[in-house]
């Protein structure tokens, strides 16, 4: 009887150690943190994630997987790396083995996120920036463009020449018998070369060209930036002084400007 209950108290024993032991290993838990957003810089986001919500403990093991990304240490709980602007999906495998029962997985995935919400840095300007005389000539115009960006390499930004226009009428009061004074212009290409009229009223304090241009990053925000061509009343300053006119070009300037019209 003695031996009958002592054989009763190991098999209940053994079998609630089983139980025990199994549920202990069902209990794994893989927590691969909260989903991250980070901001692109050169086109990358470097990034630490966070697995400390997951089982830890002796046999207990890490993975991170995900495609195309090198961690510094796949099995840390906090590995760092680099990360491409747009979502990656990460996945963290966390293992148990105690060495005797079969090996028990859980698996989290964690989203990175790396935006560019930064719009591109543009500067662009008119050479020549001023035309004089305002003989009703035609000028060649070339437009400087400098665009960076935080994010995208510069030959990745789309520049266009987003509008272009004039402060006065093409032929109203007081400006000559012209029509057609903005020439050559392309709007919603990237056109940097155009012609403008050196006239403006004489019945007005003088005559802007503004050609404006856009850029646009590969996330899609955009800066506008503007190149003035100016056509001024007359050469007085504010002095009453007179300024020497705008310099003639050069023969090689001439040459440059030169092309079929
Ligand atoms: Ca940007
Ligand atoms: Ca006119
Ligand atoms: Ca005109
Ligand atoms: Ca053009």
């Amino acid at each position: 009887m003695a031996n009958g209950k002592l054989h009763r108290f190991v098999l209940v024993f053994s079998l609630c150690f089983s139980l025990t032991a199994s549920s202990a290993l069902a209990q794994v838990i893989a927590d691969a943190g909260d989903d991250l957003d980070a901001p692109c810089a050169a086109g990358e986001a470097e990034l630490t994630l966070d697995g400390t919500g997951s089982s830890i403990g002796a046999g207990i093991t890490y993975e991170w997987v995900a495609d195309g990304i090198v961690f510094n240490d796949e099995t840390s709980l906090t590995p760092t790396a680099v990360f491409p602007v747009g979502d990656t999906e990460v996945a963290l495998v966390v293992t148990e083995d105690d060495g005797v029962n079969p090996v028990e997985t859980a698996e989290d995935t964690v989203i990175v996120t790396v935006s560019d919400n930064t719009p591109p840095v543009l500067q662009v300007s008119a050479d020549p920036s001023k035309l004089w005389p305002p003989n009703h000539e035609l000028h060649d115009i070339t437009v400087d463009v400098d665009v960076s960006d935080e994010c995208d390499a510069e030959e990745d930004i789309d520049v266009i020449l987003y509008s272009i226009s004039s402060s006065e009428p093409d032929n109203g009061r007081g400006d000559g018998n012209t029509d057609n004074d903005i020439q050559g212009a392309d709007t919603d290409t990237d056109d940097r070369e155009f012609q403008v009229r050196a006239e403006r009223s004489g019945k007005r304090s003088g005559r802007i060209y503004t050609a404006i241009y856009r850029a646009t990053d590969l996330s899609g925000n955009q800066t506008d930036g503007a190149a003035l061509i100016r056509v001024a009343h007359d050469q007085r300053n504010k002095r009453g002084s007179t300024s020497n006119p705008t310099p003639k070009r050069t023969p090689k300037q001439r040459g440059r400007w030169s092309r079929p019209r």
